[in-house]
């Protein structure tokens, strides 16, 4: 058993200093230049704060993929809080992405890729292309028995199941339109294709596993070499999320995610919501070496308003200290009474990729969970599922 490291020393212990404007894909920064200067910038992103929106991450992905250099602004999600007004008059509807390209703004994610691919060149393959298009409504068709199983509650067990083969069955053609190709990915080399079929099949990925005990990644080897072969690349890497972040933030924005209810769906919702987070199949890359520093430091980054928004306060400040020393040392550090809510709080509320990479957020919730369970083992306030006002950014965005 320890006592715990003061801000000062727990400041001492990191030396993460990320570099969001030149270096790798990140969700914290505002600016990307690529080499470019800052005065040659033509492309604005507006995308959500927490990086939760699908078609965000597929206009996201594209420009880092073709190194186009673009400034981000972020913008509220109604699902979680107030929609800003500068936003409102730029995009009346309030709807992401949106870009601003020479003074012009375009919405509706496809039409955004189409503007881009016009200005600056399609990514391998055009949008339009003979093979790109089969392709694109295949992405179209899964998500639609994705959100037919997911979205919709069946009337009876016979029912969830038909759906669960529906879905099957549109993911064997994707699986074998992977095979199409020597390489991973749809078509050669890496392209439009992929984007297209990032998010969602990230966010299949996540809720069929959480809501159904269905692990995409098990189940389907293509799909797995796949996601293999786009966690080796820094740009998905930097935008990519986990189960823990999508099994929450898909209710309220797709109007509620129904669980089958097995023995396997319990399992799966268990481990995302309380650990182990190692070995989830949400992440099959090597771990970096740097990642408890890296949660360290995005950790004392927000602790202000980390600690101001937790609804136990008054124990948060020590409890918190307590969790980061155990991240970083390895020892045990005991928090104070009614640590284990103040903790578990936090625990349900990292959201990646906003808040830290997958592994950072891996390392900083189990640090979390160990302390809290050193004295309780109550849970946290429950995490909405109707909205997520409890994830309002205006704080944050604030400092
Ligand atoms: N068809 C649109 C769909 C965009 C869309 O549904 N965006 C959602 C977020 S994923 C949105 O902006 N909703 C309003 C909000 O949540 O604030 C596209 O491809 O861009």
């Amino acid at each position: 058993m320890t006592t715990a490291l003061n801000w000062n020393e727990l400041e001492a212990r990191t030396d993460w200093h990320p570099d969001p404007i030149h270096g790798p894909t990140n969700s914290q920064a505002t600016l990307r230049l690529f080499g470019a200067a800052e005065s040659d910038v033509q492309v604005t992103l507006f995308r959500d704060h927490h990086a939760w929106c699908p078609y965000c991450q597929k206009v996201w992905l594209w420009l880092e993929e073709k190194q186009i250099p673009y400034r981000i602004r972020k913008v509220t999600m109604f699902c979680y809080g107030e929609k800003e007004p500068w936003y409102r008059q730029k995009v009346p509807s309030g709807m992401l992405p949106a870009l601003e390209l020479s003074g012009r703004v375009f919405t509706e994610s496809d039409r955004i890729l189409q503007v881009l691919e016009d200005a600056f060149g399609p990514l391998s393959h055009g949008l339009n292309d003979r093979a790109v298009i089969p392709l694109r409504q295949l992405e179209r068709a899964l998500f639609r028995d994705w959100c037919e199983w997911l979205c919709r509650p069946a009337r009876s067990p016979q029912e969830d199941r038909q759906r669960q083969q529906n879905f099957i069955a549109t993911a064997q053609q994707v699986e074998s339109a992977l095979s199409q190709t020597p390489g991973p990915f749809f078509l050669e080399p890496f392209g439009t294709v992929d984007i297209i079929f990032t998010p969602y099949v990230e966010r299949m990925n996540a809720s069929l596993f959480y809501y159904k005990g269905y692990s995409l990644r098990q189940h389907h080897p293509r799909l797995a070499a796949w996601f293999d072969a786009l966690e080796s690349r820094p740009t998905y890497r930097g935008t990519q999320s986990d189960f823990h972040t999508h099994a929450h933030d898909l209710p309220p924005q797709m109007g509620g995610c129904w669980s089958n209810g097995t023995p396997e769906a319990l399992t799966c919702q268990r481990q995302v919501d309380r650990g182990p987070w190692l070995g989830l199949p949400d992440v099959n890359y090597d771990e970096p070496e740097t990642t408890r520093r890296e949660a360290l430091y995005r950790v004392l980054k927000h602790r202000h308003h980390i600690l101001d928004v937790n609804p136990h306060r008054q124990v948060m400040d020590q409890s918190l200290r307590c969790a980061l020393t155990h991240l970083i040392t390895g020892e045990p550090c005991p928090p104070p009474t009614d640590g284990d809510l103040a903790l578990r709080y936090l625990r349900d509320r990292i959201s990646v990729p906003r808040d830290m990479s997958i592994y950072a957020a891996k390392r900083l919730r189990a640090s979390l969970e160990y302390t809290a369970a050193l004295v309780g083992d109550r849970q946290g306030v429950p995490i909405p599922t109707q909205h997520r006002r409890d994830q309002d950014p205006a704080a944050f965005a604030q400092r």
